[in-house]
């Protein structure tokens, strides 16, 4: 019997116009870039405006989050991601700094990836180290998928059940554990 592939949960976000359009058109222009014979997208969020975060660095964002199943391993999925957010012009100048398009791989069902010890180290990296440090390896979950308001409620659209294989928590949980503030300043479109 063939088992069937863990679904992988991606966080899309633009704030800069690329050669497909605003922010909502390169968003739709990179799922539409997603779906081929090996990646089958099951799951489209609603589009949301998000404040940019870190306050003040840029543009409003548009945010969102998709499903989809495919029996590539993280690491080519993530590879996949790259060439895509290349193809839509992404110039990777500063950490967090405004983008074309950034496609983040949140997580590949329960998979721990590289160790739980490692992941958790990232997750719990201070403010300042988050700003200048980048993991060199995919970490999964994304380290800062439980932080972000502007993450969670597009994912809760699509996966609100799915559980942080380390923090036990689903995605409603880790959503409503957020400032109220942070919550009411992601629109959707
Ligand atoms: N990497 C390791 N694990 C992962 C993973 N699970 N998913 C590596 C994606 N990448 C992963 O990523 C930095 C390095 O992390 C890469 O080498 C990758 O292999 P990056 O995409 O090159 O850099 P980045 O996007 O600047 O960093 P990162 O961590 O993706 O930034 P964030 O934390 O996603 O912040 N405000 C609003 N409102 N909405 C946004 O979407 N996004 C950011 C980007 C900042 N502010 C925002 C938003
Ligand atoms: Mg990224």
């Amino acid at each position: 019997m063939t088992e069937i592939a863990p679904e992988a949960l991606i966080a899309l976000g633009a704030n800069l116009p690329s050669d497909a359009g605003a922010p909502e058109d390169t968003l739709k222009a990179a799922i539409e870039a997603l779906s081929d014979d090996v990646i089958e997208i099951r799951a489209v969020s609603r589009f949301f405006r998000t404040p940019c975060f870190p306050a003040g660095a840029g543009p409003d964002y548009v945010n969102a989050a998709l499903a989809l199943r495919t029996d590539l391993a993280p690491e080519e999925l993530l590879d996949r991601l790259h060439d895509i957010e290349a193809r839509f012009g992404r110039a990777r100048e500063t950490r967090w700094g405004m983008r074309t398009l950034d496609l983040d791989l949140l997580a590949v069902g329960a998979h721990v990836i590289p160790d739980a010890r490692t992941q958790s180290r990232w997750r719990g990296l201070p403010p300042d180290l988050q700003r200048s440090t980048a993991p060199e390896r995919l970490i999964l979950p994304h380290p800062r998928l439980q932080d972000r308001a502007f993450v969670l409620r597009p994912l809760a659209d699509i996966a609100a059940g799915w559980q942080h294989p380390l923090l036990g928590q689903s995605v409603a949980r880790m959503r409503d554990a957020l400032p109220v503030r942070d919550l009411s300043d992601v629109h959707p479109l």
